[in-house]
């Protein structure tokens, strides 16, 4: 039998699945992928051409834009925008939403919530990096201008959600509720291909991923859940192994691969956690969920959060389920 390979094929092949599917939402994957390609080839060529450093300005949460930053999010705002099945977007880089306001754009169907460069911090020193997105179909009738409730859905209304690493190799993972599966960029056709098919995330793990340096600030619970990790027990594999890449994508994508637990706590400094619930928590939150694991503030699910407001920060607990589990016992 004909298996699908590139990721075009694989999304024909999904949207077949659906009788009724008019191509609009397979339309915007693919135009997604072509903005993936864009950044990846910027990122490919960085300290060669005019990309590295800081831009000059800041983002909605106070933090210094790189030249990246702003290039990813111009190549995805405007990918997003030409494809026409994009009503509006939230990117981190803006303040506000972005709403294509005109009767093409007024007809199209989707939200995209979107970090277009994850890991800033790493950009200039060849450090992975990525781009997270979420999708929802809007709530306002077709045809008319989007509306606030449009963008505050909950996680668990998200129609798909995904990330692009760009690592030793360009690898984009999505799910659209049926599963998980990762496509690496073949640069020699420009293709991304299926590589990771029905990615299922192991149910437990050794890797634990969090900025120690921030240690004293922790809530107690996760002081605790750190020094048990650092225990030695050779029955339960501990001690564990600490790994933390300070890029959410990059530390998500290895421990979805070979088990382990990502923790971004609320501190001292960030009240309410770090990590963006729109762009950040709940994509990776469905992602995780999809493909067996758990996602969690500490005190709920991450997808029944019902935003405020779009920019909204969380604490963001995720990874290998028994590992979670063990994590909400020393929590609560
Ligand atoms: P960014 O989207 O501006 O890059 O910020 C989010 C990043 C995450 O990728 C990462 O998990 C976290 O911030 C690292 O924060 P810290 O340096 O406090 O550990
Ligand atoms: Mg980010």
């Amino acid at each position: 039998m004909y298996t699908a390979n590139t990721l075009n094929q694989f999304i024909t092949e999904q949207q077949s699945a659906y009788p009724g599917a008019t191509g609009d939402f397979s339309r915007l994957l693919h135009h997604i992928g072509i903005a993936a390609k864009k950044v990846n080839r910027k990122v490919n060529k960085a300290g060669l051409v005019d990309i590295l450093g800081q831009a000059g300005g800041s983002n909605v949460q106070g933090e210094n834009q790189q030249k990246l930053d702003i290039y990813a999010d111009d190549t995805f705002v405007n990918e997003l925008c030409v494809c026409g099945e994009c009503c509006a977007a939230v990117s981190e880089e803006k303040q506000e939403t972005i709403i294509f306001n005109d009767p093409i754009h007024n007809n199209a169907k989707y939200i995209v919530c979107m970090d277009p460069l994850d890991g800033s911090s790493n950009i200039d020193v060849n450090v992975s990096i990525g781009t997270i997105f979420s999708i929802y179909r809007r709530l306002s009738p077709i045809g008319t201008p989007v509306t606030e409730a449009d963008f505050l859905q909950k996680g668990s209304d998200q129609v798909a959600a995904g990330y692009i690493i760009y690592g030793s190799s360009t690898v984009l993972v999505y799910t659209v509720g049926q599963g998980v599966n990762g496509f690496t960029l073949d640069p020699s056709i420009g293709e991304f291909c299926l590589s990771h098919p029905a990615i299922k995330t192991p149910k437990n793990g050794i890797i634990y991923s969090i900025n120690e340096g921030n240690y004293i600030k922790f809530p107690d619970g996760v002081k605790k859940y750190i020094k048990y990790c650092q225990e030695n027990d050779p029955a339960t594999r501990r001690p564990f192994v600490s790994r933390y890449i300070g890029s959410l994508v990059a530390d998500v994508h290895r421990n979805l691969l070979k088990g382990g637990l990502f923790l971004y706590p609320e501190t001292e400094f960030y009240s309410q956690g770090k990590l963006r619930l729109m762009y950040e928590c709940n994509p990776i939150a469905f992602l995780l969920e999809q493909a067996g694991g758990i996602a969690t503030d500490g005190k709920q699910r991450i997808l029944d959060i019902v935003p405020e407001y779009i920019h909204q920060r969380s604490p963001f607990y995720t990874g290998s389920p028994d590992m979670v589990r063990k994590l909400l016992e020393f929590l609560n």
